[in-house]
């Protein structure tokens, strides 16, 4: 287990949290003397950043904004004397891609892995009825055994840069809110929950995680607030009669209590949103309360203007809002797991979350979007630094499914995305994290990987690890684009034909297709880039989708246009938005709107 608690910070009669967002000081620390200098006293020249943001885009120089290295953000937090005996502590919702974190100048924590929640235990460093300094040593830098995988590149002006193998700008710095927390010392630490259905009945399963022998309760409440069951230990079942089930686009949340008494006292109370509903694959079926459904839905980014990366609600709200006007029901969190208030969101409005892991650029280039159709192999498994890549990819499944088990949203865990698969040496580093992420998952959710184009049936050594085969797949925009999009299609035929052949009775899902649209092209007739080519290229996709059974679910490369490195592949980011990076509709948006409306939720089931 991790030592460290993941649950979202709450406010509760036992528990305090205060939002350290706003203007934070910052400074990069080019030749990393910042330490040595004593910055985690007090950064000597610092200018002010927002948090929770990328720091990138705020500036105006090339130099500032593709900075790799280490940098630092400070501020001070008042902590009142109320709080003594508590357990305070500052919980940073991620931190990219690493961190070391000094409270009042001493050394506290060090958190590696951009898209996780951590916390800062203040301890005997805490000063009450004062203000604090805390400061935070962030470094941006991409590594072979760190996920995201890349490198970092020294020009011969002595600048670092950053070499992505994947194909999304490497925004950095604090890119979700930060909280100053106070927990009782004995207190919940986790819980977690799984589902059995009977007739009229659902049992709520669940184990709480805490550092106390103490009385634990459970409460289960409906959306009125009736309490509808309780249970006491902490391990038992809540036995709810006559459920409300949580469905897609069709949510409903039951609030969760539990609490540590001593004798009529509280010591503790954490709360949160539940839904009760299972998820399992059953033949070429992925089935939720037993009922099928189609995935109809997007590959995301956390990607916007001006805050890069970082967290905004009102982004968030927009997306969720666009996503129910084009009738889709579901989303990949491509290629990393999101800010928490994404999967509560999603947990309310009923979309489906196929929740991935940060396991992108396993395949060693830095065009691996281009080069996997041209049959290129990169033996990325037998690099030197493979053992320890697999031990940073492990602890990033674990915290994870630690932070999300919870979600009703969360349908499957995406382990990878377009690993180098060719090579028998791919096939033992699978098997540890596929059957880890069964092993840790209690509600045992259908485990997938994004297939690279090179990955087929008959040269893809890991499909089998996968309970749901998700094929990333650009026939039509890499392969025999613009007039030879016909090619394109008898191959993408062929390659169907061969998975039907090889029978695996699994439901298999399209995680990418799609085509670089700018947003001011049209032509008539189309030309690659036009708006009237994605719509093309679409229903070409769409036709070959529809002729297989076992297709059961569909999620277009991209949500929106968003950011990577520059290159001539990239025209100012990659444009396979279905809207455009300010949330504004290009054609193909109409045209998904008119067929996932027309698809029923469980297009192609068998009931
Ligand atoms: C795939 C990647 C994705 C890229 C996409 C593309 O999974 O991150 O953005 O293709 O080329 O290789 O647009």
């Amino acid at each position: 287990m991790l030592e460290y608690s993941m649950l979202y910070p709450r406010e509760t009669v036992s528990r305090r949290c205060v939002s350290m967002d706003g203007l934070w000081k910052f400074q990069f620390d080019e030749t990393s003397q910042g330490v040595a200098n004593n910055w985690m006293n007090g950064l000597p020249n610092p200018i002010d950043m927002p948090v929770p943001a990328s720091f990138n885009d705020f500036f105006t120089d090339k130099e500032s904004r593709e900075y790799v290295g280490d940098f630092w953000y400070e501020t001070e937090v008042f902590v009142p004397a109320e709080w003594k005996g508590k357990e305070i502590a500052v919980r940073f919702g991620s931190a990219t891609h690493r961190a070391t974190v000094y409270i009042n100048g001493v050394q506290v924590m060090y958190h590696e892995g951009g898209f996780m929640p951590f916390v800062a235990v203040m301890g005997e460093h805490v000063r009450y009825n004062e203000k604090n300094r805390i400061s935070v040593l962030v470094n941006n830098e991409l590594t072979a055994t760190n996920i995201p995988v890349g490198e970092t590149k020294v020009l011969p002006n002595g600048k670092k840069m950053a070499k992505p193998y994947f194909d999304f700008f490497n925004y950095a710095g604090l890119q979700r809110s930060v909280n100053l927390i106070a927990t009782p010392i004995e207190n919940i630490k986790d819980y977690t929950v799984w589902f059995e259905l009977e007739e009229n009945k659902a049992k709520v399963n669940y184990t709480v995680d805490s550092n106390t022998n103490k009385e634990i309760c459970v409460a289960l409440y409906d959306e009125n607030g009736t309490q509808v069951a309780t249970s006491i230990g902490k391990e038992g079942v809540l036995i709810v009669e006559n459920p409300i089930l949580w469905k897609v686009r069709d949510a409903y949340l039951y609030k969760i209590v539990i609490e540590i008494f001593e004798g009529d006292t509280i010591i503790d109370r954490y709360y949160d949103e539940i839904g009760i509903r299972t998820v399992e694959v059953k033949g070429t079926e992925i089935l939720l309360n037993g009922s099928p459904v189609y995935l109809k839905g997007f590959g995301k980014h956390e990607d916007s203007d001006i805050i890069g990366r970082g967290f905004s609600y009102p982004v968030m709200k927009r997306d969720f809002e666009l996503m129910k006007w084009i009738g889709a029901n579901s989303f990949r969190t491509s290629h990393y797991p999101y800010s928490e208030e994404m999967y509560q969101m999603a947990d309310r409005e009923g979309f489906l979350i196929i929740d991935e892991v940060p396991a992108v650029g396993l395949f060693a280039s830095i065009m691996n979007f281009l080069e996997a159709s041209s049959g290129k192999q990169t033996a990325f498994f037998k690099r030197e630094t493979t053992p320890q890549l697999l031990k940073t990819h492990l602890r990033a499944i674990e915290e994870m499914i630690t932070r999300d088990k919870n979600h009703p949203c969360v349908i499957s865990w995406s382990l990878l995305n377009e690993p180098e698969t060719t090579d028998e040496s791919a096939v033992p580093y699978f098997e540890k994290v596929f059957e880890f992420a069964h092993e840790i998952d209690v509600q045992k959710r259908p485990r997938t990987f994004a297939l690279i184009m090179n990955s087929l049936p008959h040269t893809c050594k890991c499909y089998q690890f996968s309970d749901i085969i998700s094929l990333n797949r650009y026939y039509g925009w890499y392969l025999n684009g613009g007039y030879e999009i016909s090619e394109g299609e008898e191959k993408f035929r062929k390659e169907m034909d061969a998975w039907k052949e090889l029978n695996l009775n699994r439901p298999f899902i399209f995680t990418e297709y799609g085509a670089d649209t700018s947003a001011m092209e049209r032509k008539l007739p189309s030309v690659m880039w036009s708006q009237e080519y994605q719509v093309e290229y679409l229903e070409m996709n769409h036709n070959v989708f529809d002729s297989y059974e076992f297709v059961k679910g569909e999620q277009v490369w991209n949500f929106a246009d968003f950011q990577t490195t520059e290159g001539i592949l990239r025209m100012n980011g990659n444009k396979k938005g279905i809207f455009t990076r300010q949330r504004q509709p290009k054609e193909a948006a109409f045209y998904f709107k008119k067929r996932w409306e027309s698809l029923p939720e469980n297009y192609k089931s068998h009931e």
